[in-house]
């Protein structure tokens, strides 16, 4: 007699292999990639579980090249990233929010390396201290330069909708790994017990609309009228506010629950906080796979915005579909912005 068992675990290696032939051209290369980050965030997360017991905690004095404080745990992440990518050799070169140039993985056997990664290796940093969330987030681009090894920086001056995949990690309650290739969304939740992320979360929908805008309501004052506009009428519709300061964990709470997250352009940030490449860009892509919608104040597509540096930064209005027409209706009613 033959038993079949239900709710069979898919473990992330799994489901990887199995989809491979969705990918544009299935040669395995983007499957090892993969894998690869997916064991880096393994690692990523032991250390996050245990930052508290060992001294990797805290500022590491020195300030990353958009200008803000880096802590211990972000350089760990930058470097466990940096080495399993170059393990399958699949990846010629990798930027990283944390480094002030990109780097240029070594060959592997000689063999071709197809892809480009750029990534925040551990977003939301400051919250490392006090046990919130943080998040690593990747965007993979297959590189223009043609020779086998070669890599060269305009490889990752391509607009975000070039991705070919791209994926975040949060370590929050659980850890849960978040990825799409462009053929829907699917999260996997890591089970401690047998150190595998296994699917949790299959072909991921986002409600059309949520009851939760996320902003850093402190600047109020700082952001122009149509944002202002656009959050006075968030409070006159009773939506609740949600803010952790950690972009994966609060865009992955629009993506499950609907909502909207905004980071507006401030004094301080005339072109906005967020990175382009390693924020902006992958979360646009999950959450458009989902069914949202991401724009920048400009009304800009976030994936069409073209590139013209790593470290560039933008604006960003991204989520449920409705809330963010809204937020639209918003900037073309109170702004210059038609
Ligand atoms: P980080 O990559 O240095 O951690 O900075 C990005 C973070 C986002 O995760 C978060 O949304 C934002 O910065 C919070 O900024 P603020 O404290 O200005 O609200
Ligand atoms: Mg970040």
């Amino acid at each position: 007699m033959t038993t079949t068992r239900q709710n069979r675990i898919i473990t992330l290696d799994e489901f990887i292999i199995k989809n491979q032939k969705h990918y544009n051209d299935a040669t395995g290369s983007l499957t090892r990639l993969l894998r690869d980050i997916g064991i880096a965030s393994k690692i990523v997360n032991r250390e996050v579980n245990k930052a508290g017991l060992v001294n990797i905690l805290g500022d590491a004095k020195s300030g990353n090249s958009s200008g803000d404080n880096v802590q211990k745990l972000d350089l760990f992440a930058n470097q466990v990233m940096i080495e399993c990518l170059q393990n399958s050799g699949e990846c010629a070169g990798v930027a990283s929010e944390e480094d002030e140039k990109w780097t240029k993985l070594n060959p592997v056997s000689n063999k071709r390396a197809d892809y480009v990664v750029v990534m925040d290796p551990l977003d939301g940093s400051s919250n490392i201290d006090v046990n919130v969330s943080v998040g690593t987030i990747f965007g993979i681009y297959k590189k223009l330069t043609k020779t086998k090894s070669g890599v060269k920086e305009s490889d990752f001056f391509q607009k975000g909708s070039k991705m070919v995949a791209a994926g975040y990690v949060l370590y929050g309650t659980s850890t849960i790994l978040v990825y799409t290739t462009g053929n829907g969304v699917n999260g996997f939740t890591l089970d401690p017990s047998i150190g595998e992320f296994c699917l949790s979360h299959k072909n991921i929908k986002m409600p059309d609309f949520g009851i939760y805008y996320s902003v850093n309501q402190g600047y109020y004052q700082k952001f122009d009228l149509e944002v202002r506009r656009f959050i006075d009428n968030c409070n006159d519709e009773n939506y609740r506010l949600r803010y952790i300061g950690s972009m994966v964990s609060d865009v992955h709470r629009s993506l499950f629950k609907g909502g909207i997250f905004l980071y507006p352009n401030t004094r301080k940030y005339p072109g906005g906080k967020l990175r382009l490449l390693y924020e902006c860009n992958p979360m646009a892509m999950i959450v458009e796979q989902a069914g949202g919608i991401a724009v920048d104040c400009q009304l800009n597509r976030i994936l069409d915005v073209p590139v013209t540096s790593i470290h560039q930064r933008s604006t960003i209005a991204i989520g449920s579909k409705k809330m963010v027409k809204d937020f639209i209706s918003h900037v073309k009613k109170y702004s210059a912005v038609k």
